[in-house]
């Protein structure tokens, strides 16, 4: 499975010595042993390095929302290198970052318009944890250390992130470095809701856990809650009806800050610029990454409510303070800043997010007709991301979704697979001949997948 054709091999490896390199996320033995490398993008396609066309139903991975290799986005980081390469963000700054700023706030959720730069989802992670801890702290209220994170949540890689999470390949090795942790459960349930469209019905009363949590430890320890409003790497769980508002009452009744991580629900991907909007609730601070600049150079940020900011601005003490005692040498670089103006200007231009919704139906469509193949336990969407489940392999837990991966990659298609979930997510500019190409794909595996 998955060999590129044997000549192009042995050119790839006379060519390309592999050794130095320790692949992220990756076998790194079985993918040395048969890489698949990526040489050019345009749009809706890669270019393999065995000369392949191959369809990205991914968006890269839940990030180039606009298509690949835009002119525009493409301009303008080119100008900007050119231009100034880098500026420091400590006590000096540049234009192009405080307009990436003014832009990302206009989209945000009404009251949250104060941004902090950084340069990944995970670095936007600790930085959103930290915040949280640091307000209330300037405010009085420094007892209130606890975070709580969620089962099967995602939240990147740094210390905070792994230890709000819930992700147990994560947290095996690493999970219980930050002490004051607790989680709610997750909100993925099978029996009740398999095969739901958009949000499923059941599950609300999962988000009283947090009622719960406040009585163990007291409302008077607990700092921030955060969540993915979707949970995207764990397999595409979709918040039940009227979940993340019960959990925003109970952050308002007991004074805790909530924090939605929109790394991958961010800049569309659910019909709306935040999956905030979608479903009507405004946390206290956003994290995001990925699309802010289509991808095209790492960049992440924090949005935070205008009251936060303020009360760091209040009780900052004398004006020579630094208010917020955190920051990145490449908080908001000025190739990042540049990416970040271009992209919001070129969804806002290309209406993208509204043709997210456009699409969502028949995309809805597309993933649910998968329903009966066999292996299909379940089938999960929202937006313009679709899970689908299958049944594991007895004892090989996540083979049977990676060899989809595989076969769908030597049938030029670009697909992603969390445990034994298939997770799609295309860009935007998608057409309806393309989705429907990424599901036929999809459909003709399932039939002879082992
Ligand atoms: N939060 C969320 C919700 C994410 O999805 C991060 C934080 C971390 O972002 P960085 O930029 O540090 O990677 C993410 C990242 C997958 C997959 O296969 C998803 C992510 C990363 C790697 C793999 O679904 N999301
Ligand atoms: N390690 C050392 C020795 C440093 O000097 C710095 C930054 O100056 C860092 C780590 C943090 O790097 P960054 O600001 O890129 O996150």
């Amino acid at each position: 499975m998955n060999m590129p054709d044997e000549k192009a091999l042995r050119h790839l490896n006379s060519a390309l010595n592999m050794d130095a390199l320790w692949l992220p996320f990756t076998a790194n033995r079985q993918f040395k042993a048969a890489p698949r490398l990526l040489v050019s993008a345009k749009d809706m396609h890669y270019q393999t390095h065995d000369g392949r066309k191959v369809l990205d139903g991914i968006a890269g991975l839940w990030a180039v929302n606009a298509g690949h290799c835009r002119p525009k986005i493409v301009e303008a980081i080119q100008k900007q290198a050119a231009t100034m390469d880098y500026a420091t963000g400590f006590q000096m700054h540049h234009p192009m970052a405080f307009q990436a700023a003014e832009k990302l706030a206009a989209i945000a959720p009404a009251g949250m318009n104060r941004v902090f730069f950084t340069n990944s989802g995970s670095e936007a992670v600790d930085t959103a944890l930290k915040m949280a801890l640091a307000y209330h702290r300037v405010r009085g209220e420094g007892t209130r250390r606890i975070l709580i994170g969620r089962e099967r949540g995602y939240h990147g890689v740094g210390f905070g992130g792994i230890s709000v999470g819930g992700m147990v390949g994560n947290r095996k090795t690493f999970g219980n470095m930050l002490g004051s942790v607790d989680h709610l459960r997750h909100t993925h349930d099978a029996a009740r809701n398999s095969f739901s469209r958009g949000q499923p019905e059941h599950g609300a009363e999962f988000a009283d856990e947090l009622e719960r949590l406040v009585q163990l430890h007291d409302a008077s320890n607990i700092a921030a809650v955060i969540v993915e409003p979707v949970a995207g790497s764990t397999g595409v769980l979709v918040p039940p009806k009227g979940y993340l508002q019960k959990l925003r009452s109970i952050c308002d009744k007991h004074g805790i800050l909530l924090i939605f991580d929109e790394v991958i629900t961010g800049f569309g991907r659910t019909g709306k610029a935040f999956a905030a909007h979608t479903f009507g609730v405004t946390p206290d601070l956003i994290t995001c990454a990925k699309a802010l600049t289509n991808a095209a150079v790492p960049m992440g940020a924090v949005i935070a409510k205008q009251s936060i900011y303020d009360t760091f601005m209040e009780k900052g003490g004398a004006e020579t303070n630094i208010e917020f005692y955190h920051g990145y040498t490449y908080s908001g670089h000025p190739l990042a800043a540049a990416a970040a103006c271009a992209s919001l200007d070129l969804f806002q231009e290309e209406q993208l997010f509204e043709r997210v919704a456009e699409l969502a139906p028949y995309w809805e469509q597309c993933a649910h007709a998968l329903k009966g193949l066999p292996h299909v336990i379940d089938i999960r969407n929202i937006g313009l991301v679709a899970g689908i489940e299958l049944e594991p392999i007895p004892g090989k837990p996540g083979a049977r979704a990676f060899e989809a991966f595989l076969r769908a990659y030597e049938k030029n298609v670009l697909i992603r697979t969390t445990g034994d979930t298939i997770a799609l997510s295309p860009s935007f500019i998608i057409e309806k001949a393309q989705i429907d190409r990424i599901f036929d794909t999809v459909r003709d595996i399932l039939k002879t997948l082992p």
